[in-house]
């Protein structure tokens, strides 16, 4: 994907060579941000490289109509600062991606966070140098610097997933990618628009490209279940409510299996008659949402239990859409919630419009492209302009574009041909100082971002002023422990219903992609717990290299706001082997 050469010019810059920095940090969103503050917190110095023109992150890239998040505003901003808390309102009670990005801009002005970042810069190289005990990290633009710690903050879902279909050269007009949104935005009025793709980001844009085109047709693969946002004002009521007592909310949201906070219900769907669970599955619906899922405990785990959410969602779509055919095409006949549930406004009722057509590419998928448009099934359609909403190369896409190379040359994409292999999802064997933001193995994507974000580099950043503290040179997980952790990443997948699906969480949205569940699917509180209780029994599972003082307690400065007491009567490793824990 291009970057912006008109935001390239503007950045214009002096190139950094044998520059020295404590840390580089790789990328700019909220999880760079949050580091480039903490890292001064300590005291080190730091260089923050983004390909961006500006920060933000998914935020930055991705502006596609419609683009807003699916977690309450209120709870989807940082929570390290209690004067940001204050000081910082929303106008929606799901926000729109620019007023995301307008808080982000806010955050690096009030933090001064720009002049340690260079923008329109990718990383394109990092190489441990296992002599120094530093990595040497490499630009587009030719910068080379080093640096003691290389951490990745390079999001999860920021690698596009543009599929090579043959002829898209051809094409006479423009195809985009939501991903990668121009960032004049486009104007589709009175033209024929064709869509490929039918998850989450297609799914908010098509209502609104609907709005303006002339004609829309939408390519779907495989149809996926959504429930509505019922987005609004920002009730001031209940901001003032939660301002009243930020620190005490936050809390509550942390310790909570996504790592965002709603009411939720731990009772099986199979104990309640048919009648009470349409009333619940009502009450949840109206919520709306992604809360919807907390309707029942065991929704993600006993398939006959998930019938019957799916069933509900099903019912719901065939009350929407006036066509019958249309409607039966929108059903999914798979597991309810097992791809990421997509959250909507209109979506649904989009298609009852004249201009606006599904065709349906699971059995016959799309061809090529043509000067005129997509062929499928022998049929060519025509159109002006072509998005495709096809998504990511999940949680490795964005490591793989970097060539990260550890100990005694190997790579990071080697070694995780198979599957990512991480220790906690914060670091890797044979890559010493190397850090990961939300990596692989840990909650990430199933947890709320910022949160699982502050948690990560707090974590990071305890683990660096330690490593100060001591004078030491080098931190590397163990390769038993990396092995355990995984297996028990794997283990915790093995139980849900969400590992049984050809989801972009195992990988299989992209042919040849290995089929691994991703993220750690234990519970956000539960994985923090293991976090801390690796911290103070003094890094356990990592090799230490260097310390003056081998046995120094770690001191804890940034990860004590993680060490509240959790609700364990949800969250208890019981709860999790009764397969009582909704929404993970
Ligand atoms: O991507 P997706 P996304 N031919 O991978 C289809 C987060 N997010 O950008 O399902 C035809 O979900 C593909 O079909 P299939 C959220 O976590 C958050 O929409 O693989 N179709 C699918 O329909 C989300 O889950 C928010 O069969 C092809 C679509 O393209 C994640 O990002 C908003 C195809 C891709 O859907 C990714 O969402 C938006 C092909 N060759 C996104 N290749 C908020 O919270 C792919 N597809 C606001």
């Amino acid at each position: 994907m291009p970057s912006d050469p008109m935001s390239r010019e503007k950045n214009e810059r002096p190139l950094e060579v044998d520059v020295a920095f404590d840390a580089v940090v790789v990328g700019a969103g909220f999880a760079g941000m949050y580091m480039l503050h903490c890292l001064r917190g300590l005291g080190l110095s730091a260089r923050v490289y983004e390909a961006g023109g500006g920060v933000g992150g998914t935020w930055y890239w991705n502006r596609y109509p419609g683009a807003r998040c699916d977690v309450e505003s209120m709870q989807y901003s940082y929570s390290f600062s209690e004067e940001l808390d204050q000081e910082w309102s929303w106008s929606e009670k799901y926000s729109p991606q620019p007023e995301i990005l307008d808080y982000a801009n806010h955050v690096a002005d009030r933090f001064d966070l720009r002049r340690d970042i260079r923008f329109d810069t990718k990383v394109t190289a990092a190489t441990f140098d296992d002599a120094a005990r530093r990595w040497i990290v490499e630009t587009d633009r030719g910068d080379r610097v080093t640096a003691q710690f290389c951490i990745m903050a390079v999001g999860c879902l920021s690698a596009a997933n543009l599929p090579p279909f043959a002829g898209m050269a051809d094409f006479r007009g423009p195809i985009y990618h939501t991903g990668h949104w121009p960032h004049e935005g486009v104007d589709f009025t009175g033209l024929e628009v064709g869509v490929i793709g039918t998850g989450s980001s297609a799914i908010q844009s098509i209502p609104v490209i609907a709005q303006q085109a002339a004609s829309l047709t939408v390519f779907q693969r495989t149809p996926n279940y959504s429930v509505p946002a019922w987005n609004d004002k920002l009730d001031p009521e209940y901001e003032r409510a939660i301002k009243a007592d930020y620190p005490a909310f936050r809390a509550k949201a942390r310790a909570r299996p996504t790592g965002f906070y709603f009411e939720f219900n731990t009772s099986p769907a199979l104990d309640a008659t048919p009648e009470e669970r349409e009333r619940q599955y009502a009450e949840f619906w109206a919520r709306g949402g992604l809360p919807f899922l907390g309707a029942y405990g065991d929704l993600l785990f006993d398939k006959a239990a998930n019938d019957t959410i799916a069933e509900f969602a099903r019912d719901k779509i065939r009350g929407i859409v006036k066509d019958p055919a249309t409607a039966a095409l929108l059903c999914p006949d798979n597991v309810f919630g097992c791809k990421r549930l997509c959250v909507d406004t209109g979506y649904f009722e989009t298609y009852n419009l004249p201009h606006v057509t599904l065709v349906d590419v699971s059995t016959n998928p799309i061809e090529r492209f043509t000067e005129k448009g997509v062929v499928t099934d022998g049929v060519e359609y025509a159109f002006d302009a072509v998005v495709c909403a096809t998504g990511f190369a999940a949680m490795t896409g964005s490591f793989d574009r970097v060539a990260i190379t550890g100990r005694d040359g190997l790579t990071l994409k080697e070694k995780w041909r198979a599957g990512p292999r991480t220790y906690l999802g914060l670091t890797s064997a044979g890559f010493p100082n190397l850090f990961m933001i939300t990596g692989p193995g840990s909650p990430s994507v199933l947890a709320s971002m910022i949160p699982a974000i502050e948690q990560h580099v707090d974590w990071i950043a305890d683990c660096l002023g330690h490593m100060r503290d001591t004078g030491a040179e080098t931190i590397e997980p163990t390769v038993a422990h990396e092995d355990n952790w995984v297996a028990h990443v794997n283990e915790v997948a093995a139980v849900s219903l969400r590992s049984t699906c050809s989801s972009w969480y195992v990988g299989a949205n992209i042919p040849g992609r290995p089929r691994v569940f991703m993220p750690y699917i234990g519970g956000f509180p539960i994985y923090v717990g293991k976090c801390n209780e690796v911290l103070s029994n003094g890094f356990e599972g990592f090799v230490i290299d260097g310390a003056r003082e081998a046995d120094t307690r770690p001191r804890v400065r940034f990860t004590e706001r993680w060490r509240a007491e959790l609700d364990l009567d949800v969250i208890s490793p019981a709860a999790v082997a009764a397969r009582r824990v909704p929404v993970v």
